[in-house]
């Protein structure tokens, strides 16, 4: 356990706190032209962009957007504007770092899990799972808090920050598919964690996240237009297909590199998938930890029940706009089936053999 004065020292090390450097060129600085366009629909989210930004964005494909008024068809997949604008400063500024950790999610296959177990398996010398009861930086702070996003925090807005500071590993998260990410993360020994859940719980988290954080400005997006637009491909950083594909191809061609977890091989088996999580992060649980518990600390620490009951997971935002409580809805396997028809099961299902099917690329939904 580690002294006092090492735990008083430490959390400015590991709870990330950034300052940024300086905004993306795109980003007009205010005041400086006569008559910024603002971005159409965005609600409280609206921010006053370049006329090059706006004509870029006017350039690509759109469609109805699930939480703002549209999506656009960016580098091959579907995002919102201010998601166009991170990733841009993102790919222009980012620096990868040998020992890098990039953990990698299609919006609700479980990323905040993913970052409160990674968090948890790096820090565990810093942070004891097993005996802080009551100190671990889980209890205190959102996962999202502990582990940035690149494309929500670092570089929202083209902010580019100072990441000079952080501890190593380096640990960050993305939506972003492995095609827009794979030249910001070529130093090697980085690491990519991606993080897969079946296509039908994952359409149905999302569309009830959706449905209670999206601006009023906004109309309600009813289950059969959501299906609609998700079977065609539409919705943040889809086609699903697609990101799924790019990172299990990945993880077949460089498994040093990219490894494949699965929300319901979790579910399911949180002790082996720890500890292959843990080996591929070259922290291999030692035998003396295994003994002592640790694996199974971190696997209820870092569970469902328990982040969702804690305070900071019920009343505060971690995300701009984004109220906590919203990441802690079921946390099940197959809860689908309480809203998909036969027909719309069975259309997924299809759809889910025809483009992942002949990878290998399988999953567990029932
Ligand atoms: P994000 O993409 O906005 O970060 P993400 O964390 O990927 O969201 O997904 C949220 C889903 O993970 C929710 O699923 P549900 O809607 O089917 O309930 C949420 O409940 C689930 N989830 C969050 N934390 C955990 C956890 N510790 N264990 C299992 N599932 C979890």
């Amino acid at each position: 356990m580690a002294s006092s004065s090492i735990i008083k020292t430490i959390p400015l090390m590991a709870i990330p706190n950034f300052n940024v450097c300086h905004k993306l060129e795109l980003l007009k600085e205010e005041g400086k032209s006569g008559d910024p366009k603002h971005q159409e629909g965005e609600g409280k989210e609206e921010e006053v962009q370049s006329y090059e930004f706006q004509e870029m964005l006017e350039s690509l494909p759109k469609e109805r957007g699930w939480r703002t008024r549209y999506l656009y068809l960016f580098q091959g997949f579907w995002c919102q504007s201010k998601e166009i604008q991170a990733i841009m400063s993102f790919q222009k500024h980012f620096k990868s770092l040998q020992n890098d950790v990039v953990l990698a999610t299609i919006p609700k296959s479980g990323t905040t899990w993913l970052k409160a177990l990674t968090f948890t398996v790096l820090n565990r010398h810093r942070f004891d799972p097993v005996s802080s009861t009551t100190d671990h930086p889980l209890l205190t702070s959102n996962p999202h808090d502990l582990v940035p996003f690149f494309e929500y925090k670092l570089y929202a807005n083209g902010d580019v920050p100072d990441l000079s500071g952080l501890a190593s590993p380096r640990t960050f998260a993305t939506h972003v598919p492995f095609g827009s990410l794979k030249d910001s993360i070529e130093e090697p020994g980085v690491k990519v964690v991606y993080f897969c859940r079946n296509p039908f719980d994952t359409f149905i988290s999302s569309w009830h996240y959706i449905n209670n954080i999206k601006s009023e400005a906004v109309s309600p997006v009813s289950l059969e237009e959501g299906f609609d637009l998700y079977y065609r491909g539409v919705i943040g950083f889809g086609p699903f297909w697609e990101h799924m594909l790019g990172y299990w191809k990945e993880s077949l061609r460089t498994p040093e590199k990219v490894l494949f977890l699965r929300y319901e091989d979790l579910k399911q088996d949180m002790e082996s998938n720890l500890k292959k999580l843990a080996s591929f992060l070259d922290v291999p649980f030692t035998e003396e930890e295994e003994q002592k518990g640790v694996v199974h600390s971190i696997s209820d620490l870092c569970s469902f029940e328990n982040l969702k009951k804690l305070e900071v997971n019920k009343s505060s935002k971690s995300i701009k706009n984004f109220e906590n409580r919203h990441l802690f809805r079921k946390g099940e396997v197959s809860d689908w089936v309480n809203y998909l028809s036969p027909p719309q099961a069975e259309r997924l299902s299809a759809l889910v053999d025809d483009k992942l099917g002949g990878y290998g690329l399988t999953f567990r939904y029932n």
